[in-house]
């Protein structure tokens, strides 16, 4: 297949950083790639990553009407041809905006045949176009994964159907992605359990399909081993939405569930805001668990809307919301295969090929400035401080014992009649905290 020597968002060159006095809606104001912030530069800091599924693939429709996107270049058919155009779409617009990562479904990229050959034949074909495309472009797949919803042999969920048969399926649909990942040099695999839980406890054996998820969990992990994938295995939390409860509901469910089936070692989270937010959770509060478990490995960028119950996926551009996320991975060290992907889609009404550029670029502004914020936070160092002294108690005395093991019951009991009664606590200025934040946003 050759290289088009169309051009597909005409309008649109390479976007550039221009500061934040430029007035220009297609220019970076705040997202400088090359500067440099506690020793690395923006871009690796930040690893921004486009999703195929909505910006190549989303035609904008919702559960009252059709998709309105304006896309020029479709044929209005999914054929193999439209497929290959549609990868020359995405690097054009991955290399415009300057994203060093793109994601995707495996079938987002390439249509199904009539039957799992054909499938696979067909995502063979794209796979030799999105190799030559990255190639090209120097833009790396941050993860790849399959998609085990949207069929309806996927009515009952994937590896937690009711049919072995459907197990069977999604079995094979992920041991090919998996290898077309190893094959694009992807940096992760994604397992999102799109139905993987139930819409009614009445017709679902709970504890059979939490056990085929493990099962089918080891399964991929095998296959990656016996490939040679070397690629970071993620877990993405969502509580709702296809279904009403999904067995990997937020970061401590999935936690324990990697627990109990003995693959923690093997796995990491990829956290989504607006998951977070339907779980009735922050997203720092995700990220927090995730890292206090050595577990959090990347995270899906978008937000929702407070007042609608659904994953509606838009684009970040809450500087506290960015700061906050910025402030706990910069605390964890940083991304080390993951990055900041952009599962996120431009609104109905946002229909015009542009408005994903303005989308993108309002996003990765979005986080450059929280990563600026969050690395002249922890510079001045006030905060940390505070929290620091806040459990001062620890370090030396009756706290030090306790945490070193040195204490029982009764040894807690002879010190505290001694001592009569607590030195009085002091203030948790939360207060006094958001102020300090609000010096720096
Ligand atoms: C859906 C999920 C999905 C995963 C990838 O809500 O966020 O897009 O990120 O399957
Ligand atoms: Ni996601
Ligand atoms: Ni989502």
């Amino acid at each position: 297949m050759k290289r088009q020597a169309k051009e597909f968002f005409p309008g649109v060159s390479k976007i550039q950083y221009e500061g934040p006095k430029s007035k220009n809606p297609l220019a970076f104001k705040h997202y400088n790639p090359d500067e440099v912030l506690d020793g690395k530069t923006m871009k690796e800091h930040l690893r921004f990553s486009v999703t195929y599924w909505h910006t190549i693939r989303g035609q904008l429709s919702d559960m009252f009407g059709v998709g309105t996107a304006i896309r020029p270049w479709e044929d209005g058919t999914n054929s193999l041809t439209m497929a290959e155009t549609r990868a020359r779409v995405a690097f054009e617009f991955l290399e415009k905006l300057g994203s060093p990562f793109y994601a995707f479904h495996d079938r987002d990229v390439a249509p199904e045949g009539k039957d799992l050959s054909e499938t696979n034949k067909n995502l063979d074909s794209i796979v030799k176009v999105l190799k030559e495309e990255q190639k090209r472009t120097g833009v790396r797949l941050l993860w790849g994964t399959a998609c085990l919803f949207v069929h309806p042999r996927f009515a009952h969920g994937a590896a937690t159907s009711c049919n072995a048969d459907v197990f069977a399926y999604a079995a094979a649909q992920v041991k090919k992605a998996i290898e077309v990942t190893h094959e694009l040099n992807g940096a992760g695999y994604v397992f999102w359990g799109g139905r993987e839980g139930y819409s009614t406890l009445l017709n679902t054996n709970l504890k059979r399909e939490m056990d085929h998820l493990g099962r089918f969990l080891h399964l991929a992990v095998d296959h990656k081993k016996a490939i040679g994938f070397k690629g970071q295995f993620y877990i993405e939390p969502k509580p709702k939405e296809p279904t009403k409860h999904q067995y990997d509901s937020d970061a401590a469910a999935c936690l324990n569930f990697l627990r109990e089936y003995d693959l923690l070692k093997d796995f990491k989270l990829n956290l989504e805001t607006n998951h977070a937010t339907l779980a009735g959770h922050t997203m720092q509060h995700e990220l927090e668990v995730a890292i206090a478990a050595g577990a959090l490995g990347s995270i899906d960028a978008n937000t929702g809307d407070l007042l609608l119950g659904w994953d509606t996926d838009q684009f970040p551009t809450n500087i506290y919301l960015t700061t906050e996320i910025m402030l706990s991975i910069l605390g964890m060290g940083g991304f080390k295969t993951g990055g900041t992907n952009f599962d996120a889609k431009v609104r109905r009404e946002s229909f015009e090929p542009v408005d994903l550029f303005y989308a993108h670029i309002g996003g990765m502004d979005a986080f450059a400035r929280g990563l600026k914020i969050a690395a002249a936070i922890r510079k001045d160092g006030r905060l940390a401080e505070f929290v620091r002294k806040r459990y001062s108690s620890w370090d030396t005395g009756i706290g030090a014992k306790i945490e070193a093991g040195q204490c029982d019951l009764k040894a807690l009991e002879a010190y505290m009649l001694k001592k009569g009664d607590i030195t009085p606590n002091t203030s948790g200025r939360q207060e006094f905290l958001e102020n300090l934040i609000n010096e720096f946003v």
